[in-house]
C-alpha cells in the first residue's frame, strides 16, 4: 500500500463506512479527489510574488478533472491499481458529470491554455463564472434535439474550494451582489506549479426577506435572493448570434468586476496606493469581448477610488489588457444597446462615454475624416461596440489562426489594421497532449513511449522522432492494432450511451462539433446520401464500409441546426434500417456530446471530418486533437486544417474545396439552383428534404433548409455556406479516401506521419508565445 492509496482510504472514511468496493462511484470519486487535493496545498499559493497574466472567459469547459489533475501529479498509476485491486472499473468516473462550463472551441481552449500555462510555471490565473448549470444534456428523441439541465454538481464538488473571505461586492442598478470565489487548482503536469482558476458564484446580499415572510408576502420574500443566485445559475447555450440580453450582460459585468477588484485588491497588499507598478504585475487577456466590459470598469476603479484622472488610468489599460478575437462571423460581434446598457450598470457607462470621445480625438489628430469616424465608434446608433472598445484600450489583438488573423487584417478589422498595426498578432490555437492523447489514449502513449520516450508529454515536439518509424512495417501494424482497440473501446461506449453497435471492422468517419451551418454538417449529410444512393444504384462499386459518426448540440433556439440534426438522422434510420446496405455503412448521432465523448471517439476515428466554409472557422482545435490520435484530415482550405497539412503534408490529408479567394471570385454569380439543375446527383439528394423520402414531423424544418439552400433568406442569400459548390470535390476526396485505406499500411503511415507532425499544435508553444509576446511574464 503506498502513501497516497492509504490517503484514498482515510478520505474515503469521511465519505461513508462502506468498503472501498461497495462505496459506489459518488464516494469514491470525492475521496480521491480530496485525497489529491490535499497534494497540492505545497504548491498552491494564493497571491504569489511576480507578475502574473489573468485569463478573463466566461467559459472554462474544463471536463472531468480527476483523471487529468492524478496524471500531473503522478498519482494516476497508484488510483488506478487501487481501484483495481478492489475489483473497480478504471472507468469508475465515467459516471461523473463533466463540469461543461463552455459550449465548445473557445471554452475548451481556455481550459487547455491553464494546463500548459501551469505545465511550464507560467504564471497564469483563470477568472470566470461558476454557472449552477452548465451547457444543456442533450437527447434525441424521435431524431429530435431535447434539452435537460445540466446539474453538473450533483456528484459534488470536490476540486473547488469556496473562499466566503474573499468574497467581492458588485454594483447594479437596485442592487448589489456578493461574487464568492471558489478556487480549483490547476496542477501543472509534474505537480510544481499549481496555478487557480477563480469561478465566481453569485449570491443575495440582502437575501431573504424574514420581514416579508412573515406578512405571508412569500415571493416577494425570496424575490431579491433568486435575482442574485440567478447570475450565475445558467450558461448561455449560444455561441455565435449575440442575443444582447440583459442578463447576460449583468454575467458579464459580474464576473469581470469582481476579477478586477481580486487583482486591485492583492495589488494593493503589495503596492498600496501606489499604481506605478500595476501594469508590470499584472497582464489581463480577454477571451473574446464576453469580459470587455472590465475595460470601463477599470477606468472607473481607477478614478473614482485611485482618483486618477482619465489620461493616467487609460494608459494603464492600454499596457494591461489584450484581446483575443475568435470569430469574424459579424452576427457574433458583440454590441449592446445603450440603454439596456445603462438599465444594468448605469455607473459604467460614463467611462464608456469617455472612452468612445477620446478614441474620436485620437482618430481626428490622426487625420481620420469625420465622416469616416462612425466606423470606428464605440458608440454608434445607440449601441456599444464590444470589439471596437477591446481594441482601442488594450495593446494587442490576436486571432488564433494565420488565415483567420490575416482575414481580420485585410477584411474583417480592416480599418483598425491601417490605424494600429503594431497591435495585430497572430496565436495559432493548440491543445494539451496531457489529456488530448495521454490521458485519452494511453495505448498510443505507451507506443509512442517505446519507441522515442515520453519526452512529448512536455515538448510535443519531440514526436517528430517518429519519423523514422512510419517506414517500419512492424510499427504500422501496431499503430493499426491500437486503433481497432480504440474503435472497440468506443463501441462498448456507444453501446452503452446510445444503444447502438457499431461495426469497429469499418472505417471510422467522425465529425463532432457544435452543429452551425457554416460547419456544414449538413454537407456531410447530403454526401452520406450519395454514397447510399450509390450503393443501391449499383454505381458505387468497391466501396470500403464505413461508419459515419456525428455528435453535436445546437443552441435550443437555432432551429436550421435542429432541423439538420432531425435529418441527420432520418438518414441514419433508413441507412442502419436497409439491409441492402447496412453491411457497407452506418450512420449514427450520438447524444449529449461533451468532452468525455469526445476522449472516446478521437483516438478511435480514421477520418477527421474539418469541412466549413473556406474563410468561416476560425481555427478550429478538434482537428488538432485527431491529428494527434493518428486520423487523417478530410478538411477544406480553412482555419488551422491550413496549418496541419503545412506540418504533415498535404498528401497526408485530404483538402478539398473552395478557398476563400475563390469564393470572393464566385460570391456575386454563385446560383446554388443552377447547379442543382446540371447535377443530377446533386438535385437527387438536395431534393430528398422535400420530395417524401424523409419525414420533419410535419415540422416543416426541412422545406426550409430547403429554401435556404435554393431561394436564401433577407439575411442571407441561397446556399451562403456554399454546399453545392464544394458538393462534388468533397464526394470525390471521400472517396479517395475510402480507395486509399484499402492499402492499409500506406494508409497507416499517413496517420502516423500526422502525429510525428503535430508538434506545433501543443497548447504549451500557444501559451508560450502568448507569455513572451503579449504579457511579457
Ligand atoms: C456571445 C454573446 C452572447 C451569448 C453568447 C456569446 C458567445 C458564446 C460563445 C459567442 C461565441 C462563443 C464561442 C465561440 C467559439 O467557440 N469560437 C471558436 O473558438 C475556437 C477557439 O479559438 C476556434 O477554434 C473556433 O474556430 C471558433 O469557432
Amino acid at each position: 500500500m503506498t502513501t497516497f492509496q492509504n490517503e484514498i482510504l482515510s478520505a474515503l472514511k469521511e465519505e461513508t463506512d462502506k468498503p472501498l468496493a461497495e462505496a459506489g462511484a459518488k464516494a469514491v470519486y470525492q475521496a480521491v479527489s480530496r485525497a489529491a487535493l490535499r497534494r497540492t496545498r505545497e504548491n498552491w499559493k494564493t497571491n504569489p510574488e511576480g507578475k502574473r497574466a489573468c485569463y478573463l472567459s466566461a467559459e472554462f469547459l474544463i471536463g472531468r478533472m480527476v483523471n487529468s489533475n492524478l496524471l500531473n501529479l503522478g498519482l494516476l498509476k497508484e488510483t488506478r491499481e487501487l481501484l483495481e485491486q478492489n475489483g473497480l472499473s478504471p472507468e469508475l468516473f465515467d459516471e461523473i458529470d463533466d463540469p461543461a462550463l463552455g459550449n465548445g472551441g473557445l471554452g475548451r481552449l481556455a481550459a487547455c491554455f491553464l494546463d500548459s500555462a501551469a505545465t511550464q510555471n507560467i504564471p497564469l490565473d483563470g477568472f470566470g463564472i461558476r454557472y449552477q448549470y452548465g451547457l444543456f444534456r442533450q437527447t434525441i428523441e424521435n431524431g429530435f434535439q431535447r434539452e435537460y439541465p445540466d446539474d453538473w454538481q450533483r456528484f459534488g464538488d470536490p476540486w473547488s474550494i469556496r473562499r466566503e473571505e474573499e468574497k467581492e461586492l458588485v454594483h447594479f442598478r437596485g442592487q448589489d451582489v456578493w461574487a464568492v470565489p471558489y478556487d480549483m487548482p490547476v496542477i501543472g503536469y509534474g505537480g510544481k506549479t499549481v496555478n487557480t482558476l477563480r469561478l465566481w458564484q453569485a449570491e443575495a446580499v440582502k437575501g431573504f426577506d424574514f420581514d416579508l415572510f412573515n406578512q405571508q408576502k412569500y415571493s416577494e420574500a425570496v424575490r431579491l435572493e433568486n435575482e442574485a443566485n440567478a447570475i450565475s445559475t445558467c450558461l448561455y447555450p449560444n455561441d455565435d448570434t449575440d442575443e444582447g440580453k440583459r442578463l447576460r450582460l449583468k454575467q458579464q459585468y459580474f464576473f469581470s468586476s469582481a476579477s478586477l477588484q481580486c487583482i486591485i485588491r492583492r495589488y494593493k497588499e503589495r503596492y498600496g496606493d501606489d499604481f506605478s507598478h500595476f501594469a508590470d504585475s499584472y497582464a489581463v487577456q480577454l477571451n473574446d469581448t464576453h469580459p470587455t466590459v472590465s475595460i470601463p470598469e477599470l477606468l472607473r476603479i481607477l478614478m473614482e477610488e485611485e482618483l486618477m484622472s482619465f489620461e493616467e488610468a487609460f494608459s494603464i489599460a492600454l499596457r494591461v489588457f489584450a484581446y483575443t478575437n475568435h470569430t469574424i462571423m459579424a452576427e457574433a460581434l458583440e454590441k449592446w444597446n445603450q440603454e439596456l446598457f445603462c438599465s444594468v450598470i448605469p455607473h459604467v457607462f460614463p467611462y464608456v462615454v469617455m472612452l468612445n470621445n477620446a478614441l474620436k480625438r485620437e482618430l481626428l489628430s490622426r487625420g481620420v475624416e469625420k465622416k469616416e469616424l462612425s466606423r470606428y465608434a464605440i458608440l454608434d446608433g445607440g449601441l456599444i461596440h464590444m470589439a471596437r472598445m477591446a481594441i482601442y484600450a488594450s495593446h494587442s489583438t490576436n486571432g488564433v489562426a494565420e488565415i483567420h488573423t490575416r482575414i481580420l487584417k485585410e477584411d474583417a478589422l480592416k480599418e483598425w489594421y491601417e490605424l494600429y498595426p503594431e497591435r495585430f498578432n497572430n496565436k495559432t490555437n493548440g491543445i494539451t497532449q496531457r489529456r488530448w492523447l495521454g490521458l485519452c489514449n494511453p495505448e498510443l502513449s505507451s507506443f509512442i513511449g517505446d519507441r522515442i520516450g515520453n519526452g512529448w508529454l512536455t515538448d510535443l515536439d519531440e514526436l517528430k522522432k517518429l519519423m523514422p518509424y512510419t517506414g517500419d512495417v512492424n510499427s504500422l501494424r501496431q499503430f493499426m492494432d491500437i486503433k481497432k482497440a480504440k474503435k472497440n473501446e468506443l463501441a462498448r461506449y456507444v453501446y452503452e450511451h446510445d444503444n447502438f453497435g457499431l461495426n469497429t471492422d469499418f472505417i471510422f468517419d467522425v465529425q463532432i462539433k457544435r452543429l452551425h451551418e457554416y460547419k456544414r454538417q449538413l454537407l456531410n449529410a447530403f454526401s452520406i446520401l450519395d454514397i447510399y444512393f450509390g450503393l443501391k444504384d449499383g454505381t458505387l462499386t468497391d466501396f470500403a464500409p464505413t461508419t459515419f459518426l456525428f455528435g453535436a448540440k445546437a443552441a435550443p433556439g437555432y432551429y436550421r441546426a435542429k432541423g439538420i440534426i432531425k435529418y441527420i438522422n432520418e438518414i441514419a434510420n433508413l441507412v442502419n434500417n436497409d439491409p441492402n446496405v447496412n453491411r457497407k455503412m452506418q450512420v449514427l448521432f450520438v447524444s449529449n456530446y461533451n468532452v468525455s465523448y469526445a476522449e472516446k471517439l478521437i483516438p478511435a476515428a480514421d477520418v477527421s471530418e474539418q469541412i466549413s466554409t473556406a474563410g468561416t472557422e476560425a481555427s478550429g482545435t478538434s482537428n488538432m486533437k485527431f491529428m494527434l490520435n493518428g486520423a487523417v484530415t478530410l478538411g477544406t482550405y480553412d482555419g488551422a486544417n491550413i496549418e496541419i497539412v503545412e506540418q504533415a503534408g498535404e498528401e497526408n490529408n485530404y483538402i478539398f474545396g473552395a478557398r476563400v479567394e475563390d469564393l470572393a471570385q464566385v460570391a456575386d454569380s454563385y446560383c446554388p439552383k443552377k447547379i442543382m439543375k446540371e447535377n443530377p446527383r446533386i438535385r437527387r439528394v438536395v431534393e430528398t428534404l422535400v420530395d417524401g423520402t424523409f419525414s420533419d414531423g410535419g415540422t416543416g424544418m426541412f422545406k426550409e433548409l430547403y429554401d435556404s439552400l435554393t431561394e436564401g433568406a433577407s439575411w442571407h442569400k441561397p446556399d451562403h455556406y456554399y454546399l453545392l459548390l464544394d458538393f462534388i470535390p468533397y464526394c470525390d476526396a471521400r472517396l479517395r479516401i475510402n480507395r486509399e485505406y484499402a492499402q492499409r499500411e500506406e494508409f497507416a503511415k499517413k496517420c502516423l506521419i500526422n502525429v510525428a507532425n503535430a508538434g506545433k499544435f501543443s497548447s504549451d508553444r500557444t501559451i508560450k508565445q502568448y507569455a513572451e509576446e503579449i504579457w511579457g511574464v
